[in-house]
């Protein structure tokens, strides 16, 4: 018999499993995405594990993005990846002697204590920081919390508008597939094809030390992310010269999104916000202006370098449903087509794929080339539920749950039957189920 005092122990609970994996991936001042693949901070991982860390320990949350935040350059860039000095430089690659943050960053500000990347990645640090105030005003304010992120912040989407605005219509641009956080999506194919890759021989991966060769980009993709990583580094990080400029749907919805937080941000802090809303409201007729095919239901990538839309069904032409402000016509194209044939939400697949399953380029187990992702997930299933698709919801709550729980909170799953695809213990995969569980 139990005794008040003394419950059963929970250990078995979703919750505390969750809790222990963000717990052994925290080092002090951040969470690592994966403790043998992704051995630093990653920008978006670190906002995402803020939104579920907030649920367990807002102090944590808090220092999540201000550690990521410390790291900011000169001119507004958030970096991709911040090093953990301790690690040994050939765990992880492209290590900080490839990016030279602090010698070819000098011109763009980057910090001179802190070896980082020179890419960026998905703006969600504002909607992070504004979720994790919530969590616990009251801390939030006697740390002065959105005092001290607001200016940083604000001085990020500045630079994602101004300096990244390469197509000249509003949107921000990516310069690199690892900018927009889904490596090899077959949206980059066609951009990417352009590209000279570097040599086999001159560079050495360490993800396959971690990760099924199957399972992950090929060596001739890696030759060109390299290639154009190392143009933008000889070019010390000045914006503009890149071959490859992408606007895409999922990156400019984060912004929005974010654009949102800043602007109540803002009025936690005693301005009025309306400026920063109705910016939001002004990028969001944008986003639909260049991106969405009423045709085909959904948001698509724009070559910034290339002919108009790229023609691949990714899950990030689906993410704008997060928006508040979209047109009810809009949305419910956006809602059908996840549940159609190309996603199968509720109907073939157990979560929704990160690229269309009729698409030509489809792998059920190649990384952002079909398989299920948690963090996408989590955004639709915010967005179905911001547009009173309730049932819809809940269905996708309840897979993102279950599938979590089979998997050992894997990196990405096989979208029909949910199995576990890279890594397990993935910390946003834990921090996203522990949001979902509140
Ligand atoms: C890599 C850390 C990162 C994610 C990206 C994901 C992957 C790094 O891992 O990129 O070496 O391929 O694609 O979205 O932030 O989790």
């Amino acid at each position: 018999r139990t005794f008040v005092y003394d419950p059963p122990p929970l250990s078995g609970s979703l919750h505390l499993r969750a809790a222990a994996v963000l717990e052994g991936n925290w080092t002090g001042v951040s969470t690592v995405p994966s403790r043998g693949l992704y051995p630093h901070q990653w920008s978006w991982d670190s906002a995402f594990i803020a939104i579920g860390l907030r649920h367990l320990s807002p102090l944590r949350a808090q220092t999540e993005l201000e550690t990521l935040l410390a790291a900011q350059w000169g001119d507004g860039r958030i970096p991709h990846i911040v090093f953990n000095p301790s690690v040994p430089l050939d765990a992880y690659f492209p290590s900080p002697d490839f990016w030279r943050s602090s010698t070819a960053g000098r011109t763009a500000g980057a910090p001179r204590t802190v070896q980082t990347s020179g890419i960026v990645q998905p703006p969600v640090h504002a909607l992070a920081a504004w979720l994790v105030h919530c969590a616990d005003p009251g801390l939030s304010r006697a740390r002065g919390f959105l005092a001290g992120v607001y200016p940083r912040l604000a001085a990020w989407h500045r630079y994602l508008l101004h300096r990244r605005d390469l197509g000249g219509g509003g949107l921000a641009s990516v310069v690199h597939p690892w900018e927009q956080g889904m490596d090899n999506s077959p949206c980059w194919d066609a951009p990417l094809g352009r590209i000279t890759p570097a040599p086999a021989r001159s560079f050495r991966r360490a993800d396959l030390d971690h990760g099924a060769a199957e399972d992950r980009p090929t060596d001739l993709d890696y030759g060109r992310y390299v290639r154009l990583a190392t143009d933008y580094r000889d070019g010390e990080y000045a914006d503009g010269a890149s071959e490859f400029a992408v606007e895409d749907p999922s990156f400019n919805a984060l912004l929005i999104a974010s654009e949102h937080a800043l602007a109540r941000i803002a009025r936690e802090l005693g301005a009025t916000g309306t400026a920063r809303h109705a910016r939001a409201e002004r990028l969001t007729g944008v986003l639909i202006e260049r991106l969405w095919d009423p045709a085909e239901g959904m948001f698509f990538c724009r070559d910034a370098r290339g002919e108009g839309l790229i023609p691949e069904r990714s899950v990030s032409g689906l993410i704008p449903l997060l928006l508040p402000d979209l047109p009810r016509d809009i949305s419910s194209a956006l809602v059908r087509t996840a549940s159609g044939p190309h996603f199968g939400l509720g109907d073939t697949t157990q979560l929704p794929p990160s690229y269309d399953l009729l698409g030509e380029a489809f792998d059920p187990h190649r990384y952002w080339r079909g398989p299920a992702w948690f963090n996408t997930s989590w955004l639709l299933e915010r967005g179905l539920r911001l547009h009173g698709e309730r049932a819809r919801a809940d269905a996708l709550r309840e897979a993102v749950l279950e599938t979590a729980a089979n998997t050992d909170f894997a990196e990405y799953v096989d979208p029909y039957d949910g199995e576990a695809c890279g890594a397990t213990g993935f910390s946003w995969t834990a921090a996203l189920t522990l949001d979902l569980l509140h």
